[in-house]
């Protein structure tokens, strides 16, 4: 198997693109991809700093390693979950990666902020994927905000969004479909322009990517996506590609060419602004405050009195 680019012996093998490419020519294709989707979809300039949102996956270093070869100004952001040995590992790797290069990384502590995703979860009596859906949301919107950055960027990878628009379609989330773009630009004096610049390259080729360039990347998935419904999408499509090449690419490509612009026109009021953060809210109180305060009620209503306390032997909180 020869690479078509250069003839020299091919190791990765694209069926989506009926292509076999060698190692350096895979690198040079990847990071060539990544530009053109950046320039394509006006996602943002030479001249302006990029906060890239890093958990220390494959995907998010991998986006950060490549926005670093193509001359980007980039800023890391890792938000720790608290979800045992998974966060401490994710963090581990992140600061690694960031020293390695002497990169600045912005790094927030939940457990400082609230409280760990479990507990949140648990108190808030939700989903640990739900919480720590609105936790992320709430701090990168925050942290970008409190930092002056005007690009928020994420990896999520092509493999992310098919499987993103395969749920939204199956249940007609047309809100959601509105919102399914590469790019979305705020509706909100407190938000960045929201950016995925991965969201043509799979996550084949991300882990590809990411292994010929030797990144160090926690490679253990966290705990709470064991059955996440997003997997069942995913391997639904998997299958799908197996027999089909180029369906996942296709199925996003040209939703985004045909049919999402006629999502984006409806349904975007702006939100107005929480009275607790300031952040965006579609009623008075932003959703991540609402838990957060229903959290704090849950911890206090089970805390014992002042008296009770003076006496236990323990003294821990009964969370
Ligand atoms: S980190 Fe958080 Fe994911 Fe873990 S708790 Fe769910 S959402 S699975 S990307
Ligand atoms: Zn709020």
């Amino acid at each position: 198997m020869k690479c078509k680019r250069c003839g020299a012996k091919a190791l990765v093998q694209l069926r989506q693109h009926n292509t076999n490419l060698c190692r350096d020519c895979f690198v040079f294709f990847f990071t060539r991809q990544v530009a053109r989707s950046i320039e394509a979809e006006k996602m943002f300039g030479h001249d302006e700093p990029i906060l890239v949102a890093v958990s220390g996956g494959k995907d998010s270093l991998a986006l950060w390693d490549v926005l670093v070869e193509l001359g980007y100004q980039t800023v890391g952001l890792h938000l720790e979950l608290g979800i045992g040995d998974y966060s401490s590992q994710s963090t581990e790797k992140t600061a690694a990666f960031a020293a390695a290069r002497s990169l600045k990384l912005i790094r927030c502590e939940i457990e400082a902020e609230s409280y760990p995703i479990p507990t949140l979860a648990h108190l808030a009596r939700r989903p640990p994927c739900a919480a720590c859906g609105l936790a992320k949301r709430h701090y990168f919107d925050r942290l970008a905000h409190e930092h002056g950055f005007a690009v928020l960027a994420t990896g999520h990878n092509l493999d992310d969004e098919a499987a993103r628009l395969l749920g939204n379609v199956l249940r007609w989330q047309s809100s959601y479909l509105s919102k399914q773009q590469p790019v979305l630009q705020p509706n909100h004096p407190t938000l960045a322009r929201k950016v995925r610049p991965l969201f043509r390259m799979s996550e084949y080729e991300t882990a590809v990517y990411a292994f010929l360039r030797k990144l160090d990347y926690v490679v253990d998935e966290c705990p709470n996506s064991v059955g996440a419904t997003q997997l069942i999408y995913k391997d639904a499509l998997n299958r799908i590609e197996a027999a089909m090449p180029g369906t996942k690419l296709s199925f996003v490509q040209e939703f985004l060419r045909s049919v999402q612009p006629m999502f984006a026109s409806i349904d975007r009021t702006p939100p107005s602004s929480c009275k607790h953060c300031g952040m965006p809210s579609f009623g008075d109180v932003c959703a991540f405050c609402t838990m957060t305060q229903h959290v704090r009620e849950s911890v206090t209503s089970a805390e014992p009195p002042a008296s009770a306390a003076d006496e236990s032997s323990t003294g821990t909180r009964s969370i």
